[in-house]
């Protein structure tokens, strides 16, 4: 850590008021070059703290760019993680309100859902298959607080990885019964199919995503909870949305989901 307990808080706080008002900012390492990983993860951790304070709910967790397509449109080369409060749940087939958001882009991702609880060091794939109760689609909105979405690693896990909204629907599935490295998905707007995939984009296997979480939270001293939703990340590059837009994701066997920015 380099940055004082102070300046962690008021960037958590900066950037906590950016989200809830819709507004840009330049990325927070222009003023503070020197801030490392854990400082990143500290403002990460306030802002968590203080809208949970607010009332928020933690519903789950997320990865993010844990794929090529990702990694190579915002020029990074690790993956990130961040969390899900129940303030940013929109209903399958529902509205998401686009003046809420800076500059909103949809991602296709798969969702699951875990029965046990997933504990690192050392979790990987086949202990995630066992702790988790089911996989469904799911479509992340990310809206980096950032100007332009131009950020570098530490500004944007500060920042909650860009943590907007989501959606998931389509049919829960166990994943005994799939492939998730071949499973294919579709990302559509308006109805026209803008990006496609299948599930081993994202670290060989989705699931892999979620060992990595694990990994990283236990790190810090925190496991995944049972009965957590977490998005495993974006298969393909993010697609920009703005009002009147509709968006799907149709997933191999698993049905679709979707919603209408307005
Ligand atoms: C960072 C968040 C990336 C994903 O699924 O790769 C992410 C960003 O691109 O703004 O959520
Ligand atoms: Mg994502």
């Amino acid at each position: 850590m380099t940055l004082p307990a102070q300046t962690i808080a008021e960037l958590a706080r900066h950037l906590d008021a950016c989200a809830s008002q819709a507004r840009d900012t330049v990325k927070i390492t222009d003023a503070h070059p020197e801030m490392d990983w854990d400082d990143a993860y500290a403002i990460q951790d306030h802002m968590r703290r203080q809208q949970l304070q607010r009332g928020a709910r933690l519903v789950g967790y997320k990865a993010g760019l844990t794929s090529h397509a990702k990694m190579r449109q915002m020029g990074v080369e690790t993956p990130v993680f961040g969390y899900l409060l129940d303030s940013f749940v929109v209903a399958d087939g529902g509205t998401c309100e686009t003046a809420e958001l800076i500059h909103p882009k949809v991602e296709p991702e798969i969702a699951f859902v875990t029965k046990a609880e997933l504990k690192g060091p050392g979790c990987h794939i086949a202990a995630v298959l066992a702790a988790t109760d089911f996989v469904i689609p799911g479509i992340e909105v990310i809206d980096s607080r950032y100007r332009d979405f131009k950020f570098d690693l530490k500004s944007v896990i500060a920042d909650n990885t860009s943590a907007a909204r989501f959606v998931i629907g389509g049919q829960p599935m166990a994943v005994r019964s799939l492939d998730l490295r071949t499973v294919g998905v579709v990302l559509e707007k308006n109805g026209e199919p803008m990006a496609f995939g299948a599930g081993a984009a994202v670290l060989g296997h989705p699931a892999a995503a979620i060992a990595a979480l694990a990994n990283h939270l236990a790190a810090r001293g925190e496991s995944i909870p049972a009965g957590s939703l977490i998005l495993s990340g974006g298969i393909t590059e993010a697609v920009a949305v703005q009002a009147g837009d509709c968006v799907s994701l149709r997933v191999q066997g698993m049905g679709a989901t979707g919603m209408r920015f307005v």
